[in-house]
């Protein structure tokens, strides 16, 4: 019976998973979608007997890098052993959900849906101990970190006619570590393997199949981190199923929408964990698209987050979007949204040289001080005069840049390259304002509205004030910072607490009415976003400023090629 859209999330508890990289982790919120718990279980550190280091294994001998599943199995029971160890209430869970970290997949054994339904449930036994050694074709399951499969995106890219008709087709070129890749090499290097094997998961379906104790559909957002799946039409795309594997489509099974409910929970864990046997299980998704998405309540198309990381090692700086036009190039990912999955795409773009190049600056001219860092920045104009920097001290992703250091001065339609340095708070200025420029451009041209409709930001370099205020000026708008830190573990339990109400009112019940209806005072909801920047005019500089730096882009990008 659909009930009132005021009463949507009745008085349960609804559990979000997060199948990271490093770690498994936990988050409960409540009908009101406050964070009541949170749990943690780190590989490395308290599963030590697989060996990884970050999560993962570097294979040095076949170039790989895989993560053995059975460890997040034995991680599941871990972190559901010590919620139980603090007396978390189970049985009021009443739909969970979860993220996995995109690409990875698993590879069932021919016989393994008969071993999965036939869990013992009154036994001693715990579930990697049940499926150790009979569940799985191989229990290397590839992560996004491998980056061993060129040979087969080209092979690939090749058969459907170039990079752009996979683009146009997936939402993305053939990437290494997108999945229909790694299938291609697996068939091609283990075809014992791939002969062996009866279903293929992507590290969130695996989860969500250990819940069910059956397979799990793949949600259509984290299936287009495969290159397998026509992004129009959300299904399975035969021409990229042909150029990767025969007998594909039979391994895939089939997709699902991302906020439906795909069953209700296994008994084994209604015996041992004391969960409810009506606790619903929604679709898991990709840990992107949970965390942005469903984590930091970005629905609207216009709305934008951008996740500045702080290390000093390699971070990517992510811009992720909400968009119902998206235009996939041979730059950035298109997703369907997991929140809206019919209706709007998420748009990702990935950098490498954010933190990175704004430490080195803060190390040469301003002694290791971001008070210091920050004042220079202040010290020249907006606009810096026309004075550009493009710095990347690893090779970029975007765009595909060697590392390198180049200065322009822009005079109305006039750009010459200069060879001396500017002065510090110049060069500090060229850099950050360009960072920003640079995405700004790349994120119209993969179909962003612009400007946004506002910026979500995240990650430890979005607490610098001098920053955000920045970021809200190039792209004229106002900027948040989500409060939520673990937001795609928070994103997961949201996406089960809407996939709940959906299945409850038996219709889609879209975030914003979710929010708008149950969410608790500001400062105690998860999915609480504080202003922190509105733009101060500019008037159509920075818009400028973005064409003329993707044009000095291009002809980086030309000047490569012809090299
Ligand atoms: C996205 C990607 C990574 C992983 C991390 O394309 O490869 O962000 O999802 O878990």
């Amino acid at each position: 019976m659909p009930s009132s859209s005021l009463d949507l999330l009745g008085s349960g508890l609804f559990l979000g998973f997060d199948s990271s990289t490093q770690s498994l982790k936990a988050t409960a919120v409540d009908d009101k979608l406050r964070v009541v718990a949170s749990q943690c279980v780190n590989f490395d550190s308290e599963l030590p007997q697989y060996g990884t280091r970050g999560g993962v294994l570097h294979r040095e001998k076949e170039g790989s890098i895989t993560a053995p599943c059975i460890m997040w199995v034995e991680a599941l029971e871990l972190l559901l052993g010590k919620l139980a160890a603090e007396k978390f209430p189970f049985h009021k869970v009443v739909a969970l959900s979860g993220s996995g970290q995109q690409h990875g997949s698993v590879y069932w054994r021919k016989g393994a849906a008969q071993l999965l339904g036939d869990l013992d449930v009154a036994g001693d036994d715990d579930l990697a101990a049940q499926l150790r050694d009979r569940a799985f074709s191989t229990h290397d399951s590839p992560v996004w970190m491998d980056s061993s499969t060129t040979q087969q995106c080209r092979a690939i890219e090749e058969a459907l006619g170039g990079a752009a008709s996979v683009a146009s087709l997936t939402g993305s070129r053939a990437y290494e570590r997108f999945t229909g890749p790694q299938i291609r090499k697996l068939y091609e290097t283990q075809p014992e393997v791939y002969g062996d094997t009866e279903r293929i998961s992507l590290v969130s379906s695996f989860m969500a199949s250990i819940f069910l104790g059956r397979y799990a559909s793949i949600d259509y957002s984290d299936a287009a981190g495969m290159n397998l799946m026509d992004l129009e039409k959300r299904c399975w795309s035969h021409a990229m199923l042909e150029a990767t594997a025969p007998g594909l489509e039979q391994r895939l099974g089939p997709l699902a929408a991302s906020h439906e409910v795909a069953g209700n929970i296994h008994p084994f864990f209604v015996r041992k964990y004391s969960f409810s046997s009506e606790c619903l299980v929604v679709h898991w998704s990709g840990d992107n698209p949970c965390s942005l998405a469903a984590g930091l309540a970005l629905e609207h198309p216009g709305d934008i987050a951008i996740s500045l990381g702080t290390s000093d090692t390699l971070v990517f700086f992510q811009v992720f979007g909400v968009t119902r036009n998206p235009q996939p190039g041979l730059e950035g990912h298109v997703f369907p949204n997991p929140v809206d999955v019919m209706n709007s795409y998420m748009a990702m773009l990935c950098y490498k040289n954010g933190s990175l190049t704004r430490e080195d600056m803060r190390d040469r001219y301003a002694g290791g001080s971001w008070q210091k860092f920050n004042l220079l920045l202040q010290q020249s104009p907006p606009l810096n005069e026309g004075k550009l920097v493009f710095f990347y001290k690893e090779p970029e992703i975007l765009p595909p840049l060697p590392a390198g250091m180049q200065r322009y001065v822009v005079d109305g339609d006039s750009v010459s390259e200069v060879a001396g340095e500017f002065s510090p708070s110049e060069e500090v200025r060229g850099l950050v304002e360009g960072q920003f420029a640079s995405m700004r451009a790349h994120a119209e041209r993969i179909g962003l509205p612009m400007p946004p409709n506002r910026i979500i930001a995240t990650g430890g370099a979005s607490a610098n004030q001098q920053l955000v205020q920045l970021m809200a000026n190039v792209f004229a708008c106002d900027v948040y910072q989500a409060q939520q830190t673990d937001s795609a573990s928070a994103g997961a339990a949201i996406r089960a607490a809407q996939g709940w109400a959906s299945h409850r009112q038996q219709r889609f019940v879209p975030l914003s009415e979710l929010i708008h209806n149950t969410a608790a005072a500001p400062n105690d909801s998860a999915v609480f976003l504080k202003l922190v920047a509105s733009a101060q005019s500019c008037d159509d500089g920075y818009e400028r400023m973005a064409a003329t730096r993707a044009k000095i882009e291009q002809q980086l990008l030309l000047a490569r090629h012809s090299c």
